[in-house]
Order: C-alpha cells, then sequence, then structure tokens
C-alpha cells in the first residue's frame, strides 16, 4: 500500500510484543484504523493511556473469524499462520504483512540481510561493526533486538542497513531485495511454528526471492540443503564460505578470494563455528566495498556476544561455559564440537518438536549430562547408556549447576548448550544464562570472571 492508501484501512495488528507496536507506530502514523491483538493478559490500562482511541484485544485465543473484517493484518514473527485465525484470513486473501515487509516498502538504503538456523547475531553484528569500522552510517537490529521499523530514521537515512532475520520474519515478507544476503546454514528449528522442515527452509530461501543481477548471496559450500534452489539460477552472484569456497581456511589461515586475510589463531571467537560466521561477515561486507582494514580490524578485536560460547569462571579446577542461545541442536552440536572433551553437559528446555537423537554421538565419551525442562524424558532415553546422567525436572538453574559441579572432575569444561529453547523454565535464553552464571558464581572455588 502507498502512504495515501492506509487512510481509514482496518488492520489487526496481532501481537504486542516489541515489533507489534512497532507496527501499530507505524500504521497509525498513516492514518490507518487499527486494533491490537495479544494472547497473553497484559496490562490494558498501560497500552490505553499510550494509545487512547485502540481498541484491544487482550487475554485469550484469537476466535478463528477474528480478522476476516480486516484490510491487512500485521503480524509479530512470534505468531505463526498455521494458528486458525490467521490461517483463515490467509484463505480469504486478506494479505499477512510483517515488519521487514513494512521496512522493505520504504526503506531506500541498501540492505545487508543476515539468515540461518545459526551464527545470524554474530555474523549480524561482525558486518554491522565492519561497517562502522569502515566509517559508514550503519544501522543494524531486526531479529538481533531493535525492530527494523525502529531503524528508519526521522532525518537522513544511514548508509547501510545490516539485519539480522528470523524465518518467521522472512515469511511474512514478499518484496525485501537485499544488495548482499547471507544464509549461513541449516539445521531443523522451530518446527512447531512452521509446521515442518520444508517449510522453514523455504522460509529461509525467501531472502534471495527477489535479489539479481548485482547482488550477492553468500552461502556455505558444505550444506546440502544450500545447495540446490531455482533462486541460485538468476543473475545474483554466489559467493560461497567452507572448503574450496570464497572464503576458506587454508594453513590455518582465513582466505578472502585467495588472499590471506588473518591467521586463525588470531581470532577471538573460538570454534570452528566461528571461523565460519567470520568468512561469512568477511564476504558480506566485502560485498558492499567495505575495505580489507576495516573487515581485518573487527575479526581481530571481537570478543563475542553474551551467551554464546562464553567463559564464565574457574571452580574447583572446572572451567564453566555459558552457551544458552544454543537453542537448537545445530547449535548445540556445534559448541560440544568446539570445547575439549571431556564436557559435563547442561542440555534440555523446550526442544521446539525437533528430533534431538545426534545429540547421543556427541556425548558418546563425554563426562555427564545434567537434564532439565520439558525435554529431559526424551533426552534421558536417548542419552541413557551413552554417559552418565542427573535429572533436575524444573528443579532450577542452581540445582543444574550443583549436579554439574559433582560430576565434573578438575580439568573438565562444564557447558550450558540446552539444544531447546528456554522459555518452559526461563523469561528467555538471557535469564537462563544469567541464572547459570550466578549459580556458577555462587560455588565455592577459586576464580570468577
Ligand atoms: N503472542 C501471541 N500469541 C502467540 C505468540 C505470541 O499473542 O501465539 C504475543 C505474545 O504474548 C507477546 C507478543 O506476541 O506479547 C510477542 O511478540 P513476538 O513473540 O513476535 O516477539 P517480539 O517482542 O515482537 O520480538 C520479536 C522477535 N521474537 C520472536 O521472533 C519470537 C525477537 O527475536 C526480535 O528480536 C524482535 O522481534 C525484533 O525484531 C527473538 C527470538 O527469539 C530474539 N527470535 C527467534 C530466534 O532467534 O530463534 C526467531
Ligand atoms: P543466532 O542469532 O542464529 O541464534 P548466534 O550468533 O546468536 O546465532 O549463535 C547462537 C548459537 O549458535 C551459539 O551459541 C553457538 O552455539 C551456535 N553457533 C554460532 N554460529 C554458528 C554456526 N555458524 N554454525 C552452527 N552453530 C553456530
Amino acid at each position: 500500500m502507498k502512504a495515501q492508501d492506509w487512510k481509514g484501512k482496518k488492520v489487526a495488528i496481532a501481537g504486542a510484543g516489541k515489533t507489534g507496536e512497532s507496527l501499530l507506530r507505524f500504521a497509525e502514523e498513516r492514518g490507518a484504523q487499527c486494533s491490537l491483538w495479544d494472547t497473553r493478559r497484559l496490562d490494558e490500562a498501560d497500552w490505553q493511556r499510550r494509545y487512547p482511541e485502540l481498541p484491544l484485544h487482550f487475554g485469550r485465543s484469537f476466535p478463528e473469524d477474528a480478522f476476516l473484517d480486516q484490510d491487512l493484518i500485521l503480524c509479530s514473527p512470534g505468531l505463526s499462520p498455521l494458528q486458525p485465525a490467521l490461517a483463515a484470513a490467509h484463505r480469504a486473501g486478506i494479505p499477512l504483512w510483517g515488519d521487514i515487509e513494512l521496512f522493505a516498502q520504504v526503506a531506500r538504503a541498501p540492505v545487508l540481510a543476515i539468515t540461518g538456523s545459526n551464527g545470524k547475531s554474530t555474523v549480524t553484528t561482525l558486518v554491522g561493526e565492519m561497517a562502522h569500522a569502515a566509517g559508514l552510517r550503519v544501522a543494524v537490529g531486526g531479529n538481533l533486538g531493535t525492530p527494523a521499523l525502529e531503524l528508519l530514521p526521522e532525518g537522513d537515512e544511514p548508509e547501510l542497513y545490516v539485519l539480522e532475520l528470523s524465518s518467521f520474519q522472512l515469511t511474512y515478507c514478499e518484496s525485501l531485495r537485499p544488495r548482499a544476503a547471507a544464509i549461513l546454514n541449516i539445521s531443523p528449528d522451530h518446527l512447531d511454528w512452521h509446521g515442518d522442515l520444508a517449510d522453514y527452509v523455504a522460509a529461509k530461501w525467501r531472502i534471495a526471492r527477489n535479489m539479481g543481477a548485482g547482488d550477492t548471496l553468500v552461502l556455505p559450500t558444505a550444506d546440502p540443503a544450500l545447495r540446490d534452489h531455482p533462486a541460485l539460477d538468476s543473475d545474483l552472484r554466489i559467493q560461497r564460505f567452507g572448503d574450496g569456497g570464497a572464503g576458506q581456511i587454508a594453513d590455518d589461515w582465513l582466505l578472502l578470494h585467495g588472499e590471506r586475510l588473518l591467521p586463525i589463531t588470531e581470532l577471538r571467537i573460538a570454534g570452528r563455528h566461528n571461523q565460519e560466521n567470520a568468512l561469512a561477515a568477511a564476504l558480506l561486507a566485502a560485498a558492499v566495498g567495505i575495505p580489507r582494514a576495516a573487515i581485518v580490524s573487527v575479526l581481530r578485536s571481537f570478543g563475542g556476544l553474551p551467551h554464546r560460547l562464553q567463559w564464565v569462571a574457574r571452580k574447583g579446577g572446572v572451567d564453566y561455559y555459558d552457551d544458552s542461545k544454543g537453542t537448537n541442536l545445530g547449535a548445540s552440536l556445534r559448541a560440544i564440537e568446539a570445547l575439549p572433551k571431556p564436557l559435563v553437559l547442561i542440555l534440555g528446555g523446550d526442544a521446539k518438536g525437533a528430533d534431538l537423537r545426534p545429540l547421543a554421538a556427541a556425548c558418546s565419551g563425554q563426562r555427564g549430562a545434567v537434564l532439565l525442562g520439558k525435554a529431559e524424558d526424551t533426552l534421558a532415553e536417548i542419552l541413557t547408556g551413552v554417559l552418565p546422567i542427573r535429572r533436575t525436572g524444573t528443579a532450577g538453574m542452581q540445582e543444574c549447576v550443583r549436579q554439574a559441579a559433582a560430576l565434573a572432575q578438575p580439568g573438565d569444561r562444564v557447558l550450558l548448550s540446552p539444544a531447546c529453547a528456554s522459555l518452559d523454565m526461563f523469561t528467555d535464553y538471557q535469564d537462563r544464562g544469567r541464572q547459570f552464571a550466578a549459580a556458577v558464581h555462587a560455588l565455592e572455588g577459586d576464580r570468577n570472571a
């Protein structure tokens, strides 16, 4: 819709979180007749004070016909289009748009977009810092935390946008055309939201649907789910990272287009997966002309984001690592691989419909596993006989850490990388990581971070 077309249109905003509020502001500013919907019981008085005329529908699931009288539905990413009310609206031909769609319709500066199952936040942050180091006015956000619509300025636009995009956001987006984009990897995730793996993978590929001549798509060399796709037959420039790719590792150096960039020993972020993240970030930055010097200086100084394989403390000769952002199987497999054996693993939470059986091989030869949350029974079934396990149910993070400390021997490492979402027991992954760190610091022992 053009700006003038919003006036008087009936627009339902689904989800009243960060994104919902940014969608609401966007639609209200353009004169739409908005209503706000959320299945949680939220503070109505607070919303009413801030938006006095706004009809609020909080605290119950959306009736199936809730949106059928609307012209447009603006969806928060947490809401699956499989929800009956959204599915019914879609069948009735009512558009379902998310914040990235609105952003794409109005943003004028070039966009770098990053998706994939794991490594998105790390790569988005690296690329944002590289652009900054090159002296560009850059705005960084999306799934990383700041809703994309909040990056749009009142006055001058930035010279570049760097957006982390989830499969949810891509599902509700039609017209984004990034100047350069990356799909970092595919590992099953969010199957409860998408229904099946095929829909999840298709959502990731939507990042490239409008890309063409002059645009660059960065992909891994090794991921089978990212080898074939109709998008690869278009004019867009494909740059791969991994063995034999435009970004690769040879003789312990990161190479970009055949030239040495940095010895891998100079990266401060650990693990093979972070070397891949560094290569993907360098390819994206180079694709929009960011000079090598800026790329190298950021790769050399970046110490990683919190809750991603973050060292917390040494207690009783045991090192504790917080990888609370390991919220799916693929992430945790890479975190386990990044640290030397033997580990004590803390695993469990909400598996989001994923098959966790591949954890058995990764756990073989490890010291032990402490299990928690909704996935505990499944994990116990998978891991019994593979390594010693301790079950903690919903006793909480302090109990997990106590059990982990009891299993560990001096020289071991304890890794919280649960392969599951946190929401069954914690506010979010940050809360889970903070509770882990607090419990570790409370142990008797030698050294804190
Ligand atoms: N809600 C409902 N019904 C539902 C689901 C949600 O009413 O079935 C309501 C909730 O009650 C809540 C609101 O929707 O009030 C929350 O909306 P949301 O879940 O879409 O979350 P936002 O606060 O808008 O944050 C979203 C992203 N959250 C999700 O995709 C779940 C944030 O990513 C993102 O940082 C933010 O937009 C800005 O772009 C978080 C995330 O977990 C970090 N992302 C997933 C991930 O990284 O794996 C995809
Ligand atoms: P995302 O934003 O996609 O969740 P993050 O950069 O926040 O990605 O990293 C989340 C977790 O995924 C990390 O804690 C780490 O365990 C794992 N991880 C990071 N990069 C990769 C990668 N390239 N491949 C696989 N796993 C990764």
